[in-house]
C-alpha cells in the first residue's frame, strides 16, 4: 500500500470536527493553511537563523499587545494554554522568589484548568484553590484569605474551561495590586472571544495589576495547532525566565521549549491580519448566536443552562450526563461532561455551524427519548 494510502486508513478513523462539540480546538481558517504550510520548516528556537519568522513573532505580539491593552507586550507563541500557564506562572515565581518567604504558592480558582496539577508538580510550588459563588465565578474573599506570605501569584480565569464564566479580575487586580504579588489571567479560550464581544468585561491589562495573560491562538483564533500564547505586561518577566545558549546564534533563551516550530505565529498572524476585529467579531458573533440556538433546543427538552452562558461554552446539569454522553459518542457524536454540578457541556466553536446543531438535536433527542 502506498505510505499516503496507508496514513489516510489511518486518519479516516478519526472523528471529524462536524461531529465533535466538545472542542475548544476548531478547523483552521484556511488563511492558517496557507501560513502554515509556507512556515513548515521553521524553528524559532535559533533565531538568527529565522530572522523573518523571529520579526513576524514581533509583530503578531504587538497586534496582541494591542487587543489585551498592552503598550509593551512582551512574550511568545508557544505549544498551548499549557505551557503559557506554566511560563506566566514561573516567572512570577522567578520575579517574586526573593521577597517571599517558605513554602511558595499560588491562589487559584477551584474552576481552574487542570494544567496547574502540572505546574505544582513542575514548580514545586504549593496549589491553594479558592471556591466559586453561585455564579461559578472565584470568591474573592476566599482568595484574600488563602493568600499570605509566601504567596507569589493570583491566577484568575477569563472564560473557565468547563462553563465560559470570566473571573472578577478587576477585584484581583486590586488585591494583587495592595498584596504586591502576581497576577496571572488564564484567557487561553476567552482571551480571543472577550474582546470581541459587546461589551467586553476588562479582563486584561486594563488592570494595573495582571502581570501575565495566557491566550491562545490554536483556540478560537482559528490558527493551526500548536499555538499557544504567554503576554507579560513588559520585558522584564521574560529577563526572569532567560537562560544562556552558549552554542546558538542568541545568547540568551526565555522559552520553555527549544526547538519551536514558527507555524502558530505564522498562522494566528494571518488569521489576525486577514479577518481583523471585524471579522473576528462577525466569528464571536456567529458562535454566540448558535449557543442561544442550543440554549432555546435544550429549553425546550426541558434542560436548563448551569448558568446563563457568558460565552460560547454551555453546560446543563443532568443525573444521566455519562450516559448521554456515552450514547451520542456511540452515535458518533463527541460531547463532554463536567464534575460540579454533574451537567453535560457543549463548546460552540466556528465549526459548530447550525446544520451540525440541527442534526445534533435531532440525534439528542432521540437519547433522551424525547424524538
Ligand atoms: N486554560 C484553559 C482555560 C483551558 O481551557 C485550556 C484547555 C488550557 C488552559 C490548556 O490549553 P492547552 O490544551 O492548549 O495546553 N482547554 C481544553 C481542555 O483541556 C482544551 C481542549 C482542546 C480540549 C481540544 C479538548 C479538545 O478536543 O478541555
Amino acid at each position: 500500500m502506498d505510505i499516503i494510502e496507508e496514513l489516510r486508513t489511518f486518519r479516516e478513523k478519526d472523528i471529524p470536527y462536524s461531529r465533535v462539540l466538545s472542542s475548544m480546538c476548531t478547523i483552521p481558517h484556511p488563511v492558517a493553511l496557507e501560513a502554515h504550510k509556507m512556515f513548515v520548516e521553521t524553528n524559532l528556537g535559533d533565531p538568527g537563523i529565522f530572522r523573518g519568522t523571529v520579526e513576524l513573532e514581533k509583530k503578531l505580539m504587538s497586534m496582541i499587545g494591542e487587543l489585551l491593552h498592552c503598550k509593551t507586550p512582551a512574550g511568545y507563541i508557544c505549544s498551548g494554554g499549557t505551557e503559557a500557564n506554566i511560563q506566566g506562572v514561573r516567572a512570577a515565581r522567578n520575579v517574586q522568589r526573593k521577597q517571599r518567604k517558605g513554602n511558595l504558592n499560588i491562589v487559584i480558582p477551584k474552576t481552574a484548568h487542570f494544567s496547574f496539577e502540572k505546574i505544582g508538580d513542575i514548580l514545586g510550588v504549593e496549589i491553594r484553590r479558592a471556591g466559586v459563588d453561585e455564579e461559578y465565578r472565584v470568591d474573592v474573599g476566599e482568595v484574600e484569605k488563602l493568600v499570605d506570605e509566601s504567596t507569589i501569584a493570583i491566577v484568575g480565569i477569563a472564560g473557565t474551561t468547563e462553563l465560559g464564566q470570566i473571573d472578577p479580575i478587576v477585584e484581583l487586580s486590586k488585591l494583587a495590586e495592595e498584596r504586591g504579588i502576581e497576577l496571572h489571567v488564564d484567557a487561553a479560550f476567552g482571551g480571543l472571544v472577550i474582546p470581541f464581544m459587546d461589551s467586553p468585561y476588562p479582563f486584561d491589562f486594563q488592570n494595573s495589576g495582571v502581570s501575565s495573560i495566557t491566550i491562545d491562538p490554536h483556540k478560537m483564533g482559528m490558527a493551526t495547532i500548536p499555538a499557544g500564547g504567554i503576554v507579560f505586561k513588559d520585558e522584564s518577566y521574560l529577563m526572569a525566565l532567560e537562560v544562556e545558549t552558549p552554542y546558538l546564534t542568541s545568547k540568551t533563551q526565555f522559552t520553555l521549549t527549544g526547538t519551536r516550530p514558527g507555524t502558530g505565529v505564522a498562522s494566528a498572524y494571518a488569521v489576525l491580519r486577514h479577518l481583523g476585529y471585524d471579522g473576528m467579531r462577525k466569528v464571536v458573533m456567529g458562535c454566540l448566536r448558535n449557543t442561544r440556538i442550543i440554549v432555546e433546543e435544550m429549553l425546550s427538552l426541558g434542560f436548563e443552562p448551569v448558568i446563563e452562558p457568558v460565552m460560547n461554552v454551555v453546560a446543563f446539569p443532568t443525573e444521566e450526563a455519562e450516559r448521554i454522553k456515552d450514547e451520542l459518542y456511540r452515535r458518533r457524536w463527541v460531547i463532554s461532561t463536567i464534575r460540579e454540578p454533574k451537567a453535560i457541556r457543549f463548546v460552540v466553536m466556528p465549526h459548530v455551524t447550525e446544520e451540525v446543531i440541527k442534526e445534533f438535536i435531532s440525534d439528542f433527542r432521540k437519547v433522551v427519548g424525547n424524538g
